[in-house]
This record gives C-alpha cells, structure tokens and sequence, in this order.
C-alpha cells in the first residue's frame, strides 16, 4: 500500500474522533468568550481575569536548512502549501491552518488572526517575514493542528533578518508540540540548531521530540546507524541536554517513485501529534473546572466581604451617633440645650423679617455644610445594592449548575470516544 492511500485510510478512521474533540475544544472555548454569559465576563465582573482556551494544538518544526520541515507539513496536509526545495525557501515563521477557504495572509493578518503571538512584533524585522497559509486540508488531525514553518537554521555567515534564534526560544513558549529535524546531509550538526535546542530543553523539554529526517537519503542501514549515534552524541554533549534519552525516530516523505527498504516512522510523528491532542482536550476540560472553581470562590467572597461591610457599617453608625449625642448633649443636654437656646430665640424674633429670611438662609446653607463633613466622617463603607447580590446569585448559580454540567458532559465525551461506549459506566 501506499504511503498515500495508508494515511487516507487512516484519516476516515480518525473522521468521527476529529469531530468530537474538534466540539470540545469549540464548546470550552464558546463557554468562556460569550458576551454576557462567558467565563471571562463573569469572572472580570469578581475582578479575576481569565484567558480562554484554544481550539487547535500549535506544533513549530524547527531544524536544519533543507531538512524537509516544509515538506513534511506538505506531506501531512496532503496539499502543496508550503514552497519546498534545496534553496533557503522558508525565510520566516509560516502558519499553516486549517480553514473556510485556500488563502495567504501577511504579516498583519497573521498577528491580528493569532493575538497572542502579537508579541512577535518586538523581534525587529520579523513582520514582514510572518505569513498564515490556510487550506481546506481535513486530513488526519489538521483540523485540530496549527504549524509554525520556522526558517532553515545555518551557521556562519548566513545573515537573517531579525533575531532567528530568539524569535524560536519565544515561539517555543506557545507551541504545544516542537519537532526538532536532524538531515543525514552535512548540515546535522549545525551549531545553531544544537544551541536553540539546548536552550529549549532548559525550560520545555516535555515539548521537544527528535527526527532524523530524509532518512531515505541515509544510504544503507550502517550507515544510518552512524549518522544517529553521532547526532545523539552531539547532542549528549551539551551540558543541559546529556541527561534526556535520546529517542530519534527514522522519518521520510515516502515517494512511490523512488521506493526505500530503510523503516519509515513517520507515523509516529502523527501519534505524537494524537496524544498532544488528547492531552490538550483533558488539560482544557481541567482546566473549565478550575476556573468554575475560582469564580464560585471569587462570588463568595465578593458576597461574603459585602455582608461584612453592611455589619461594620451599621455598627459605625451606631456607635458615631451615640458618641455625638454623648459629647454633645450629655444626660443633662436637652434640658441645657433649651436654656441656652431661649436668649437665641428671644434675639431671632426682636430680628425684621428680612434679617429672619438672612438667618433662615444662612442656617439651611450650615445645615449642608454639616452634612457633607458627617458624610465624610462617618467611617462607612460602599456596599453592594440588592440588584447587584441577586445578579451574583444568578452568576453563582450559572457556573456550578450550568456550566459544571456542560463541562461534566463534555468530559463524558470524551472518555466515550476514547475508550469506547461498551466500557462507560
Ligand atoms: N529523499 C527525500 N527528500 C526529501 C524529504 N523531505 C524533503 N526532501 C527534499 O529536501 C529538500 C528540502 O526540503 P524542504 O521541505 O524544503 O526543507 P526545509 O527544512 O523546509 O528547508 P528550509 O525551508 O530551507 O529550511 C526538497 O528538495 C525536498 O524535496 C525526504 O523525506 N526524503
Ligand atoms: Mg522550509
């Protein structure tokens, strides 16, 4: 059979999987970015900022120049998106997608369809070596996948336009999955590729996965043996990275016109991609229940704080008014209040009208200015009106029974088509 036909077939067989964890991951996402009912909303609303997840995994090939990346997403996509050959053909970062219709988009495009890759823009020059290449490709996982084509890596004079090695360090923080390709051809041992792997190791060394690429083009099995161990050894060489097992799976685009006898395991590369899948699905539904989690804490909170405050205030009020009647007034107070007042009264009535009217306005203007100094001594605190509790209720009420049910029944699911209906409880 055919490399061609084998991974057709493979795809059909994948179909029904594609479409329910391709729901999962749209369901999770639409359950956080709604307008008003959205996780993110509700949870702004309690001050707690959440980030919603994303609908596909981000895998970056990285590697040598010429060690078939570009052709591999070619191959995986089963259409000639990517430009491939001997010359340096991927000069920048090329995001390759799955959409409506066959379109290129630039640089610009590019940031504002992936906001949170917008950060690219500080590695100088990087723009306008940025591009999205979306196809209508639905072959084995592609629906669920985004790659990051990043340019052939080079050593010595080779001048890039931005900072190459930095801009992959940065990538790599987002991308899920990093390929690493290694050719059998001169280039295996490229400085720069062995430096930007170490570094990546340092920090996401779950994410890396090795290759040996145009494994066809190895010549015969000792030889391939060769190449291997002395990549693997390059590779042990690098204090951060001696310690990983190195497990370097054998890869290359098969081509019915040129058959090759050396063992193809390429499609460990689409297992690979499967499982970082599987893992994303579980880690956003995990995820969907924290959050639910975070909020419920955050209303309560807010709910409780607000029941607090309403004590203290009514207590603050108390306490202020029954200081000011003691100071002021005392156990004797009305009755000196009234003896004292009498000479006021007598002095306000032999007063002309018009000076009453003075009077009477200048009491009203004191009476305000006592006021706003009692409002700004009262040591109370803003509460939250009945409106607002009722609507945190119902926020409250949202997240645990709506949504932990939604989340409940996408977990359920998921195991199903995983382990299939006959072993679900
Ligand atoms: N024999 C053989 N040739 C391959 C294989 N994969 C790619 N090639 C060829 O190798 C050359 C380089 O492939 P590309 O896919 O352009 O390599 P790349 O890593 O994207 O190269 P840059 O973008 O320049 O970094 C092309 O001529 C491909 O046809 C393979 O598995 N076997
Ligand atoms: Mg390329």
């Amino acid at each position: 059979m055919s490399g061609k036909t084998k991974s057709r077939s493979a795809a059909n067989a994948d179909s029904s999987t594609v479409s329910c964890d391709e729901r999962i991951l749209r369901d999770c996402h639409q359950i956080y970015i709604d307008a008003d009912s959205g996780l993110i909303a509700i949870a702004q609303s309690v001050g707690v900022t959440l980030l919603p997840p994303r609908k596909k995994i981000t895998v970056m090939l990285m590697g040598n120049h010429s060690a078939g990346k570009s052709s591999f997403i070619n191959w995986y996509v089963e259409e000639h998106i990517q430009r491939t050959g001997v010359a340096i053909e991927t000069q920048g970062f090329s995001f390759v997608t799955s959409g409506r219709k066959r379109e290129s988009l630039t640089g610009n495009a590019t940031l504002h369809l992936y906001p949170h890759f917008k950060p690219l823009q500080e590695f100088k020059g990087v723009s306008e070596y940025l591009a999205t290449e979306i196809c209508t490709s639905r072959q084995k996982r592609f629906s669920l996948v985004t790659f990051v084509d990043s340019p052939g890596l080079v050593d010595g004079d080779m001048k890039y336009p931005f900072d190459v090695d930095q801009a992959i360090l940065w990538l790599g923080e987002l991308c899920d999955l990093i390929l690493v390709f290694f050719d059998p051809m001169g280039q295996a041992l490229c400085k720069r590729t062995l430096n930007i792997v170490e570094n990546l190791n340092e920090k996401h060394g779950e994410k890396l996965r090795f290759y040996l690429s145009k494994a066809d083009e190895a010549g015969g099995e000792s030889d391939r043996q060769r190449v291997m161990m002395q990549i693997v050894q390059e590779l042990c060489k690098r204090p951060g990275l001696n310690k990983c097992g190195f497990d370097m799976p054998t890869i290359y685009i098969p081509n019915p016109n040129k058959p090759s006898r050396c063992v193809n395991q390429i499609e460990e590369v689409c297992r690979t991609v499967e499982r970082t899948i599987n893992q994303t699905v579980q880690n956003t539904l995990n995820s969907l229940e924290k959050d639910c989690e975070l909020i419920t804490e955050a209303i309560t909170d807010t709910l409780n704080n607000d029941r607090q405050c309403s004590v203290e205030n009514r207590r603050a009020r108390w306490s202020l008014s029954k200081e000011v009647l003691d100071i002021a007034l005392g156990p004797d107070g009305t009755r000196a209040l009234a003896h004292h007042l009498t000479p006021v009264v007598k002095v306000f009535e032999s007063l002309s009208v018009e000076m009453q009217l003075y009077g009477c306005g200048a009491l009203v203007f004191l009476s305000f200015l006592l006021l706003l100094i009692a409002r700004c001594s009262f040591r109370t605190k803003p509460t939250l009106s009945g409106r607002q509790k009722r609507q945190l209720q119902e926020k409250l009420e949202y997240v645990q029974d709506v949504v932990k049910t939604k989340k409940k029944n996408l977990y359920e699911e998921y195991l199903r088509q995983s382990v299939g209906e006959q072993d679900m409880h």
